[in-house]
């Protein structure tokens, strides 16, 4: 039997590495995303949900980075996404923490499968890597059904747009 030929220069394989890529691509949207968001809320006068975005934005890119590292690291080659089709305008603030929802849990499905294919693939060390991201998304699946429930609880008529965005605020400052 030949023994298994070693590969001194990475330790990614070519399909985990295209599966990062891909990932790269989607922290990449959400960041543009997030600070589209931002930029309408702020054009619309909601200053706390603005600044949750614009904050949520940088995170955002930060995970992004943290991928670049990561492949470049394993002996890949982290590639800057090109990021179009952004939405720019909203109907709604609601709309714009729905979106955050959908987008949020689109991202977590992403994560999974990579993490899925790691372990049938017995790549265990971009399976470790990983976890700190299935951590994060949890945490952010839950801010965002939080921020839903806002609206949900103080209603949007009167005075309750300008409470909701105030809540907002509260619930960004109170993130770790
Ligand atoms: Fe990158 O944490 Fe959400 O998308």
């Amino acid at each position: 039997m030949k023994p298994n030929k070693i590969n001194t220069k990475r330790s990614l394989s070519i399909e985990t590495e295209k599966l990062l890529n891909k990932q790269i691509v989607m922290e990449g949207k959400s960041s543009a995303y997030y600070l589209s968001m931002a930029s309408w809320c702020e054009t619309e006068g909601y200053a706390n949900a603005s600044d949750f975005l614009y904050t949520h934005s940088d995170e955002e890119r930060g995970h992004m980075l943290k991928l670049f590292r990561y492949v470049n690291e394993a002996g890949g080659h982290a590639l800057q996404p090109e990021i179009t089709n952004i939405k720019h305008t909203f109907g709604s603030l609601r709309e714009v923490f729905e979106d955050v929802l959908k987008h949020e849990i689109k991202v977590t499905q992403s994560i999974h499968e990579i993490v899925d294919h790691c372990l049938s693939n017995k790549d265990y060390s971009t399976f470790g890597f990983l976890q700190w991201f299935v951590t994060e998304q949890r945490e952010e699946e839950t801010l965002a059904r939080r921020a839903l429930e806002i609206f949900d609880i103080i209603g949007e008529e009167g005075v309750g747009l300008w409470t909701i965005d105030q809540e907002i605020g509260k619930l960004h400052q109170n993130t770790p």
